[in-house]
């Protein structure tokens, strides 16, 4: 079934969470043009049109994680250089905040390549929220699955976000991840809302996966019971030694058109230009912004990969007349 682009324009901006597979299919399926300016509307009647937010990530617990996500250089499953590491020292932690703080940005996000954190490791990590958030940097985590509970903890550490990606569509997801099912990402998407916690949820596009599973990618966030409110767009990073290391290149327009599709069905979410932006041009990633992204990572390392320079990144940003986006609590004075 076709839907009439007009059908689709009318509902643009609206909060829902009821998109139907042919409506999203028929929103990509849009000239370029009149998909990026429906975007760029969305954008800027939720959004300051020429701010972004900026996150920096951290590795807190590197390598040999159990799972076996095939774009992961972090998998104990394949040979990709990456070393095995344990956790850091709560100390070491604060002084990467303390810098990211000090670059310019406004949220610290650490990351552990664990299938689901262990006790003990959490109480170390719930020292380091408390640390970032002592620096007024907002906090958010990623550490694989959650229990209820677990998600509980970390709520009253005063972590801010969680990052818990679909990664893609329910139907190519086993072709991607063996180890763990797209119902416990679910799950705990589920606690960590439960808890109270903002959600960041997003994906990866160019694993090899069609059309139709981007969009039934977004389609799922989009009618999660609420949008996360950060939604990383990662263009996969593509690691030599990982089983996608010889994934098909992503075009350039359709990369775009999921940032702008993003923005649309999801119109208060902060859609995040994630992994992938080393290689992009600055006209691309300005493309990107154009579509709706307003968030990057910002800083020049991702969790085992590189991210542009700071000085790219700022420089970036003066060109296009974009400035950092304080965080919530600054912006309300507190
Ligand atoms: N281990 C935890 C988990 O998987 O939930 C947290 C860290 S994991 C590295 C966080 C996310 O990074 C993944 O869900 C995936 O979306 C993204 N990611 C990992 N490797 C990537 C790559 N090579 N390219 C793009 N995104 C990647
Ligand atoms: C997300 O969606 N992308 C980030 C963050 N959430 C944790 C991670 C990207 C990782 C890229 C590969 C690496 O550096 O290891
Ligand atoms: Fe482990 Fe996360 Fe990498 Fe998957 S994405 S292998 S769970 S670190």
């Amino acid at each position: 079934m076709s839907v009439a682009i007009g059908e689709v324009s009318a509902s643009v901006g609206t909060i829902r969470h009821d998109w139907s597979l042919e409506e999203v299919r028929a929103l990509f399926a849009q000239p370029f043009m009149d998909l990026i300016l429906q975007a760029q509307g969305v954008h800027r009647a939720h959004h300051p049109p020429n701010a972004v937010q900026m996150s920096t990530l951290l590795s807190i617990k590197t390598g040999a994680c159990p799972e076996d996500c095939a774009y992961c250089p972090q998998s104990i499953h394949y040979e990709t250089g990456v070393g095995r590491e344990t956790l850091m020292e709560v100390a070491a932690v604060r002084e990467c905040a303390a810098r990211a703080r000090a670059a310019g940005a406004t949220r610290f996000c650490m990351g552990a390549a664990y299938r689901a954190p262990k006790a003990r490791d959490l109480d170390v990590i719930v020292q380091m929220i408390r640390a970032v958030r002592e620096l007024g940097l907002e906090s958010c985590a990623t550490l694989g699955m959650l229990t209820p509970q677990q998600a509980r903890q970390l709520k009253e550490a005063g972590l801010d976000y969680y990052n818990h990606n679909l990664d893609t569509s329910a139907e190519f997801y086993g072709a991607i991840i063996s180890t763990r099912t797209y119902q416990q990402r679910l799950d705990t998407l589920e606690a960590v809302r439960a808890a109270g916690l903002k959600v960041c949820c997003g994906g990866i596009i160019g694993m090899g996966e069609s059309a139709q599973d981007r969009a039934q990618l977004l389609r799922t966030l989009a009618n999660l019971p609420e949008h996360p409110e950060s939604v990383p767009i990662n263009r996969l990073v593509k690691v030599p030694g990982t089983p996608l290391a010889e994934a098909p290149e992503v075009d350039a327009f359709d990369f775009v058109r999921c940032c702008a599709v993003a923005r649309i069905l999801m119109p208060r979410a902060h859609v995040r230009l994630s992994a992938g932006r080393e290689a992009m041009s600055d006209e691309l990633q300005a493309l990107c912004f154009l579509a709706g992204a307003n968030s990057i990572f910002y800083g020049e390392r991702l969790l085992t990969t590189g991210n542009p320079d700071v000085a790219r990144d700022q420089a970036l940003l003066k060109r296009l007349g974009l400035t950092p986006l304080p965080h919530e609590a600054a912006s309300a004075g507190a």
